[in-house]
C-alpha cells in the first residue's frame, strides 16, 4: 500500500539521523554544534573540548562576537578542527522546566538549522545540549532534540546527515530508545 506523504518524510528523516558515540571535536563534518555559555568564551565539557581542538585563534573569533543569549546561536569556523564552522548555541540551565527550558532548548536546536541552511551545510553534528552541567533530564531533552531535529530536516532536503554524538552510555541509550 502507498505510503502517506507524511510518513515518507518521515522515512527520510530518520535516514538521516545517525547516533554515534564520539568525541564530537572528531567528526569530519561541515559544522559541530558547541554546547557553549554566553559568554562563548569557552567552559568546561563539550565547550572545553572543542576550544582546545580548535586552537586559540578560536576564542579569538568568539570574543568579537559579543556573547551569546541562551536559546540562540552564533557561527564560527572550525580553525584547527575537521568540522568546517562551529555553530555555538547556549542551552537552558534546568531550573524544573517552569521557566521556559523546553521552548529555549528547542529554540537552540531551530537557530542551528537557521545556520545550515544559510551556510548550505549538508552535514552537522550535535552534542546532548544542556544534559551535563547544566542539568536537563535526559530523556526530555532528547525528545525534544529528536523532534527538531526531525524537522530541521523535513525543511531542508539539501542536509544529507545529522548525527547525534553522544559521550555518555546513559545518552546513547536515549537517543536510540527515542529514534526506535
Ligand atoms: N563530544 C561529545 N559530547 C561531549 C563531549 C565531547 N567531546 N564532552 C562532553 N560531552 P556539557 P551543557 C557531552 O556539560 O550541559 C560548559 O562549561 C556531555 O557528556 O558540555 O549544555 C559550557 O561552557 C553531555 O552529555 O554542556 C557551559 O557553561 C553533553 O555533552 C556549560 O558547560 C553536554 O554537556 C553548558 O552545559
Amino acid at each position: 500500500m502507498e505510503k502517506s506523504a507524511a510518513e515518507r518524510g518521515e522515512s527520510r528523516a530518520a535516514n538521516r539521523i545517525e547516533v554515534v558515540q564520539a568525541d564530537i571535536t572528531k567528526l569530519a563534518v561541515d559544522a559541530i554544534v558547541n554546547a557553549a555559555n554566553t559568554s562563548l568564551l569557552g567552559g568546561g565539557g563539550v565547550d572545553g573540548a572543542i576550544h582546545r581542538a580548535a586552537g586559540p585563534e578560536l576564542v579569538a573569533e568568539c570574543r568579537l562576537l559579543g556573547g551569546c543569549r541562551t536559546g540562540q546561536a552564533k557561527i564560527t569556523p572550525g580553525f584547527r578542527l575537521p568540522a568546517r564552522y562551529i555553530i555555538h548555541t547556549v542551552g537552558p540551565v534546568w531550573n524544573g522546566g517552569g521557566q521556559g527550558e523546553p521552548e529555549l532548548l528547542a529554540s537552540c536546536y531551530r537557530g542551528c538549522f537557521v545556520f545550515v541552511r544559510e551556510h548550505g551545510l549538508r552535514t552537522v553534528a550535535f552534542p546532548a545540549i544542556s544534559c551535563g552541567v547544566y542539568g536537563y533530564p535526559i530523556d526530555e531533552a532528547v525528545a525534544i532534540a529528536v523532534r527538531e531535529v526531525r524537522t530541521g530536516l523535513s525543511e531542508n532536503a539539501e542536509i544529507e546527515k545529522v548525527i547525534f554524538a553522544c559521550f555518555e552510555n546513559e545518552v546513547y541509550e536515549a537517543y536510540q530508545r527515542a529514534l526506535r
